[in-house]
C-alpha cells in the first residue's frame, strides 16, 4: 500500500484578469484536485471564478501539450509528430539563424501578448533573444494602448481607486466595463455602496449584470461614448458645476477641453449616442452632485477609432467635476504601472531599433510581402488566430509555405495547428511566477505547486536556451530563474516595498497608505505633478486632434458588432473547456425585421469574412448592436470562424490600439 500526500500550498493566479487572485491549491500525490481562493491577497478575500476553479481541467486535459511536435499533416491540419526538445530547438536555432543569414533578423517576428501576465515569463529572456538577433519588434496594442496613452499623459499613469474604496463611493460609474466576468472581485463593493444608498450608473451597449442593478443604464451605441463624455464636460461648464479651483491648481488645459467640448450640447450627443438628452442631463447633474463619486473605467469603449480620445475624455471628468481629493472619489483604470518594474532593465536588453509591427496588422504583415518578408513566426503567450482582427488574414499567412512557424503554448490552439514546430509550456501552478494585479493592489512571488505536466518547461528557461543556442547570450545576463527575479525587483523603484512586503505577507500591498487617495497621495506622474488634460503629445497624435470625433469611412452594413468578454473564458484561454456553440445575441427589433426567430441559424459578414451560429434574440443589446464574444475557438461557431473574421484591422485614434469594437455588419437567416 502507497502512502498518499496531500498539501495545501499558496499560488498566485497571473492570467489576463485585473485581480490577480491569491490561490490556495490542494495537491494529491503531485497532482492538483482543487483550486480555491485565499486571503492572502486582500480583495481575493477566499472566492475566485469558475474558470480558475476548473483549471485542473486545463492542467491535465487532452488537448495539453506534453512534449514538442514537429509537424507533419498540411498546415491547419494539427498532424505532429514528437521530438525530443534537443531535437526540435536544434530545428528551431537553425531556422532562426538561416532566416536571419538570408533575409535579416527584421524577418524574425515574436508574436506574444497576455496569455503570461507574469513578470517572469514575459519581457525577460524572450526580449533579450528577439532583440539581440535583430528580430521585428511587435508593437502590443490588441490591448490597453488607448487606455495606457490616455491614462499616461493625462496622469502619468497615477494610482486609482482601490476596490474597497468603492464602498464608501455615493456614487459609482461603471464605464464600459462588466467586472462581473472581468474583474469579480470589484462587484461585492459595489453593492455594499449601494446598500448604503450609493447611486449606480453604467454605459454599456449591453444590459450587463450589474447594468440590471443600476440606477441608470445608458445604453449608448458602440464607439460613441466621446460624444456622452464631452457632452457632460461642456454641461458642467455651462452650468458652473465646474470645480473652477480644482482646474487652476492641478491641471493644465481645462479651458482649451472646454473648448473642444463646446459643440456637444445634449442635443448633438443625443443624436451620436442614440440617447435621450434628458438621460445625459440627469447624469450630468448626479455625477455634478453627489459625492463620494468614482468612475470605473473599462477597455470596452477604447476598442473603436475614436477609443483614445473617448478614455482621454472619460478620465478628463474628475477633474472637471472636481471628484478627486477624498477616499472613494476619483477613477479606476489599469493600475498596472505602480510596481514601477523596468523589463528593459530586468532582461538587461534595450529594445533596439529594428523594424515595429503592430500587432493588429499582423494579417495584412504576413500576407502582403513587406521588405524583408516575415519568413519566421514565433508565436508565445497568445493565440493569434482566434485573437487578433481579420482573422481570415492571419489564417492566410499562418497558411504560406514558405512561413516557420513556432508555437511555444500550453495547449493545443487553434494557432498551433498552423506551427511547424510546438513547443509545450508550462503554466503558473508548475514553475515560479511574480505574478501583479493590474486592478487589486497585490504583487504576488509563489513557487511550483507541482512539477510541470508532461515535458513542458517554463517560457524564461526556454527562451535562454535559445539565447545560448543562437550564440547572443553575454556572461553576467540574469539568466536562472532566480537571477531574473532579483533583477526585476532591482529594476523597480518600489522594490523596497515590495521585497518587505514579500518577507512579511508573502505578497506586496498597497503602494501607500491603506489604500491610496487621488490627490491626497496618490499625485498625476507628469512632468509638473499636473493633470493634463489636452496633453499636446496626444493632440498631434490622433488624426483629428485629440477630442476630434472620426466618422467614416461610410459603412455598408447596417449592424455594429461588439465582442465583450466572458465568464468561461480569459480572452481564449480556457476556450478549449468551452466545448458548446455560442450564439450571436441579436435585439428582438433587428431579428424582427430580418425574421429571424430565437436559436435560429443565422450568418453573420461583411466584406473581412463570414461566421455561422445561432442567434440568440435579447433586449439585452441595444437595437443595432449585435454581440459575439470574444476568445471563441473554431469549435464554438458553425463556421469555426469567430468575432475576429468580421473585426477591422483598422486602428484607434491613439497607441495604435485595436478596433474590436468597431465592426459594422449584416446578419441574415439561413435558411433549412
Ligand atoms: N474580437 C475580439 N478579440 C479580442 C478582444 C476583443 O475584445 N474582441 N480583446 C483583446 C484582448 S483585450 C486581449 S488582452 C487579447 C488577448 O489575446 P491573447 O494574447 O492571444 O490571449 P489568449 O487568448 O488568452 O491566449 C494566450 C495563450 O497563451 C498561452 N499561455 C499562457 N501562459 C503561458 C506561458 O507561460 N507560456 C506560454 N508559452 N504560453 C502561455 C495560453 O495557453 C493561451 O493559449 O485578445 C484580444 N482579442
Ligand atoms: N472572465 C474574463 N475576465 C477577463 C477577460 C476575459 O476574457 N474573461 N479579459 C481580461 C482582459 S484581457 C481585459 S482587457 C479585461 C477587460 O475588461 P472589461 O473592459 O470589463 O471587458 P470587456 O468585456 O472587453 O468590455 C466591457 C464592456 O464594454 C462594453 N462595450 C463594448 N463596446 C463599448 C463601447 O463602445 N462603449 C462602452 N461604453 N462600452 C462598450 C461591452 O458590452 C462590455 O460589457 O478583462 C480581463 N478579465
Ligand atoms: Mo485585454
Amino acid at each position: 500500500m502507497s502512502a498518499t500526500t496531500t498539501t495545501t500550498v499558496k499560488s498566485g493566479c497571473p492570467l489576463d484578469c485585473p485581480d490577480a487572485c491569491s490561490l490556495s491549491v490542494t495537491v494529491k500525490d503531485g497532482r492538483v484536485i482543487t483550486i480555491d481562493g485565499s486571503h492572502s491577497n486582500t480583495v481575493t478575500r477566499g472566492y475566485i471564478c469558475a474558470k480558475v476553479r476548473g483549471y485542473a481541467g486545463h492542467l491535465y486535459g487532452p488537448e495539453r501539450l506534453l512534449y514538442p511536435a514537429v509537424r507533419r499533416g498540411l498546415k491547419g491540419e494539427g498532424r505532429f509528430e514528437r521530438a525530443t526538445w534537443d531535437e526540435a530547438l536544434s530545428l528551431i536555432t537553425d531556422r532562426l539563424r538561416a532566416t536571419r543569414r538570408e533575409w535579416g533578423g527584421e524577418a524574425i517576428l515574436p508574436l506574444s501578448y497576455g496569455g503570461s501576465n507574469g513578470y517572469l515569463s514575459q519581457d525577460t529572456t524572450d526580449a533579450r533573444l528577439f532583440h539581440r538577433l535583430g528580430a521585428s519588434r511587435l508593437l502590443r496594442t490588441v490591448c490597453a494602448m488607448p487606455t495606457g496613452r490616455a491614462a499616461e499623459a493625462l496622469y502619468g499613469k497615477m494610482a486609482g481607486v482601490a476596490y474597497p474604496d468603492y464602498a464608501v463611493a455615493r456614487l459609482i460609474v461603471v464605464w464600459g466595463a462588466n467586472p462581473s466576468v472581468g474583474g469579480i472581485h470589484l462587484v461585492p463593493y459595489i453593492q455594499e455602496a449601494q446598500k448604503n444608498g450609493g447611486r449606480l450608473v453604467v454605459i454599456d451597449p449591453r444590459r450587463t449584470p450589474l447594468a440590471r442593478r443600476a440606477d441608470s443604464h445608458l445604453a449608448l451605441r458602440p464607439g460613441t461614448d466621446l460624444g456622452l463624455a464631452l457632452a457632460v464636460i461642456r454641461w458642467l461648464f455651462a452650468n458652473d458645476k465646474a470645480d473652477t479651483r480644482f482646474l487652476a491648481r492641478h491641471t493644465t488645459g481645462g479651458d482649451e477641453l472646454r473648448r473642444r467640448a463646446e459643440p456637444w450640447t445634449l442635443e448633438r450627443a443625443a443624436e451620436v449616442t442614440g440617447l435621450r438628452a434628458g438621460d445625459i442631463e440627469s447624469f450630468a447633474r448626479l455625477y455634478a452632485g453627489t459625492r463620494p463619486a468614482v468612475i470605473r473605467c473599462g477597455w470596452g469603449l477604447e476598442r473603436n477609432r475614436n477609443g483614445g480620445s473617448a478614455v482621454a475624455a472619460v478620465l478628463a471628468l474628475p477633474a472637471v467635476a472636481g471628484t478627486f481629493g477624498e477616499r472613494g472619489g476619483g477613477y479606476t483604470l489599469s493600475n498596472s504601472a505602480v510596481w514601477d518594474v523596468n523589463t528593459e532593465l530586468a532582461a538587461a536588453e534595450p529594445e533596439p531599433a529594428t523594424r515595429a509591427v503592430n500587432m493588429n496588422q499582423v494579417g495584412a504583415v504576413l500576407t502582403d510581402s513587406p521588405q524583408p518578408p516575415v519568413k519566421l513566426l514565433f508565436v508565445y503567450d497568445c493565440n493569434p488566430l482566434m485573437t487578433l482582427p481579420a482573422q481570415e488574414r492571419v489564417r492566410a499567412g499562418l497558411q504560406r509555405e514558405d512561413l516557420f512557424t513556432v508555437v511555444f503554448d500550453q495547449v493545443l490552439t487553434d494557432t498551433a495547428r498552423y506551427a511547424d514546430v510546438v513547443l509545450p509550456a508550462a503554466t503558473f501552478l508548475e514553475r515560479r511566477e511574480i505574478a501583479r494585479g493590474y486592478g487589486a493592489y497585490v504583487l504576488q512571488d509563489r513557487a511550483a505547486v507541482i512539477a510541470p505536466v508532461g515535458e513542458s518547461r517554463a517560457n524564461h528557461e526556454v527562451f535562454a536556451e535559445l539565447c545560448a543556442r543562437t550564440g547572443v547570450s553575454r556572461p553576467g545576463d540574469p539568466t536562472t530563474t532566480e537571477e531574473l527575479a532579483e533583477a526585476i525587483y532591482r529594476s523597480s523603484a518600489r522594490r523596497d516595498a515590495i521585497r518587505d512586503g514579500l518577507a512579511e505577507r508573502g505578497v506586496a500591498l498597497p503602494p501607500a497608505g491603506p489604500t491610496p487617495v487621488q490627490f491626497v497621495d496618490a499625485f498625476p506622474g507628469t512632468s509638473d505633478g499636473k493633470a493634463h488634460l489636452v496633453p499636446a503629445e496626444l493632440d498631434r497624435e490622433a488624426p483629428q486632434g485629440l477630442y476630434g470625433f472620426r466618422t467614416g469611412p461610410e459603412e455598408s452594413f447596417p449592424l455594429a458588432l461588439i465582442s465583450p468578454s466572458t465568464d468561461k473564458t480569459i480572452s481564449s484561454t480556457l476556450g478549449q473547456l468551452r466545448r458548446q456553440h455560442v450564439p450571436v445575441e441579436i435585439h428582438p427589433d433587428d431579428a424582427a425585421a430580418r425574421g429571424i426567430s430565437d436559436g435560429d441559424r443565422v450568418r453573420l459578414h461583411n466584406s473581412l469574412g463570414e461566421v455561422r451560429c445561432r442567434a440568440r434574440v435579447t433586449p439585452d443589446v441595444r437595437p443595432g448592436v449585435v454581440s459575439l464574444p470574444k476568445g471563441l475557438w473554431s469549435h464554438n461557431t458553425e463556421s469555426g470562424t469567430t468575432a475576429n473574421a468580421l473585426c477591422p484591422d483598422s486602428l484607434a485614434d491613439l497607441g495604435g490600439g485595436a478596433c474590436f469594437n468597431d465592426a459594422r455588419i449584416e446578419v441574415e437567416r439561413i435558411s433549412r
